[in-house]
């Protein structure tokens, strides 16, 4: 009966022991510079026709303004455009929109919706903590 050999078998598990922590601000830099490289429009961007543009600035208060109007059923472009680094709304969600829209620093980033019948449209970074809504106005 021979032992058997042990050394290698112990070898390569503990390679897979490799820690791989990064810090969490490392990946959401790295999001927001993959979402400048790609689907950025220029800004300052043709700002033609037919639906309405309302600017949103994401400052150290959250959004502002909190609140837009549009009329009902009205098809809008919601321009929000980040002005402060230090923030945890480095995103926006729109609710009924599966997309969470990455905002670049100083880069204004178009989220065309549709303004609901009645009520109001709710937006908020990812963590809800800051909110804002399009709230829908007699034409
Ligand atoms: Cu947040």
């Amino acid at each position: 009966m021979r032992g058997v050999d042990l050394g290698g078998f112990v070898e390569r598990h503990c390679e897979v022991g490799v820690s791989m922590t990064k810090p969490h601000m490392r990946i959401g830099l790295l999001a927001v510079l993959l979402t400048l490289s790609c689907k950025q429009q220029p800004p300052g961007g043709a700002q033609s026709s037919g639906s309405d543009v309302l600017e949103i600035s994401v400052t150290e208060k959250g959004f502002e303004p909190e609140r837009v109007q549009a009329p009902a059923g009205r098809l809008v472009t919601l321009r929000f455009t980040r002005k402060v680094a230090q923030t945890c709304a480095d995103a926006v969600e729109v609710h009924g929109d599966p997309v969470r829209h990455m905002l670049p620093l100083n880069a204004p980033v178009d989220v065309k919706v549709t303004a609901p019948a009645s009520g109001q449209l709710a937006f908020a970074c990812p963590m809800n903590m800051y909110r804002g809504a399009v709230v829908v106005v007699a034409q």
